[in-house]
């Protein structure tokens, strides 16, 4: 049983887009500065902003690839894209700007979930519709954005405890656990699913601390880890790189990752699935970051007034070590 599909649903609830969506084909072009703003004519690139998290990790460059791939001229898309360094109030001052230049579109993945309700505001104010991809907000702003499209970070959680217990359940194995993002999304969900999936099992979390995202995180927080404790059995990674600065600081520590100490990890980006392939992790359960296409499509059909899915759940597996081995000649990230 090297590999296991999750059946995911697809929401199909419609969201009521059609509001923003005339405001955002409003006849009125945004700006007339270089004269590529043209009313009417169907073949117009639709301009959008795409505010980014940061390059934290291998997830996030393949996230970064497959929306450029995806929103390209030859597509009908002008993108202007900007990346935010983790930081929140980079991303609010790039959508402030996105907003002032009147993009046809917003989208963004939100790095924490919380303190958006201004911006949100704002750009609903302006008529500007905007998509969420991978990371949910925590919003009081009514009919905030037209569709939201990513991961289930619960399951995920749910998926990586569950896989634990039924290795490990009875021999009282003791779990640190490398946070993401502190307030992020999926750091809150994939924590909530693993702890309510080793719930009534021997496994007993120990430590849990924020490497954010990072492999250089992951690595300091283990090297601390190890240090304070000297029964670690098992980590739960809320993320690939985390988990491999997690073996790097397990091998100086002069033990084996994947024996002395088994690791378990979220996303299943090449690196990931090869440390997987060759031992040093023991479970990756995936976080397709493939998002481009879908996101492509959502804007367009916005824009159209068509409407969209207000909820998109992308599809994700997950691979023990005979499957990453089979797995890894054709990753494509
Ligand atoms: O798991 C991690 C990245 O939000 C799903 O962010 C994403 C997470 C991903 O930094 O590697």
């Amino acid at each position: 049983m090297a590999r296991h599909t999750f059946a995911r649903t697809t929401l199909a609830a419609l969201s009521a887009v059609t509001l923003l969506a005339l405001g955002a084909c409003s006849s009125e072009p945004p700006s007339s500065d270089g004269g590529d703003g043209a009313e009417g004519g169907g073949d117009e690139l639709i301009s959008v902003g795409f505010s980014q998290v940061g390059a934290e990790s291998g997830w996030r460059s393949a996230n970064t690839m497959s929306i450029k791939d995806a929103l390209t001229e030859e597509n009908g898309f002008e993108l202007s894209f900007s990346d935010a360094q983790q930081k929140q109030e980079n991303q609010i001052s790039a959508i402030r700007n996105y907003i002032a230049q009147g993009v046809d579109v917003i989208a963004f993945s939100p790095v924490v979930e919380t303190g958006w309700d201004a911006v949100l505001e704002e750009a609903k104010g302006a008529g500007i519709p905007v998509v969420l991809t991978d990371r949910a907000v925590e919003t009081t702003v009514e009919d905030a954005y037209v569709s939201f499209i990513g991961s289930d970070f619960v399951e995920e959680g749910a998926r990586s405890g569950e896989w634990a217990v039924e290795q490990y359940d009875g021999e009282g194995y003791k779990v640190v656990e490398l946070q993401g993002t502190t307030g992020s999304a999926p750091a809150i969900d994939r924590q909530q699913g693993f702890a309510d999936a080793i719930e009534g099992s021997d496994l007993e979390v120990i430590d849990s601390q924020t490497g954010d995202f990072t492999r250089d995180g992951g690595k300091k927080v283990m090297e601390g880890f190890l240090t304070a404790h000297d029964d670690i059995d098992l980590v739960f990674a809320h993320n690939d790189d985390m988990g491999l600065g997690a073996v790097e600081a397990i091998e100086a520590a002069g033990m084996t990752p994947g024996e002395d100490i088994k690791i378990i990890t979220i996303d299943g980006v090449k690196d990931g699935m090869a440390a997987l392939a060759e031992g040093k992790f023991n479970y990756i359960v995936e976080c397709n970051p493939l998002l481009g296409p879908d996101l492509a499509e959502v804007i367009q059909k916005t824009v159209a007034g068509e409407d969209v899915e207000e909820r998109i759940v992308t599809q994700d597996e997950a691979f023990d070590q005979e499957g990453a081995k089979e797995a890894l000649p054709d990753r494509q990230y």
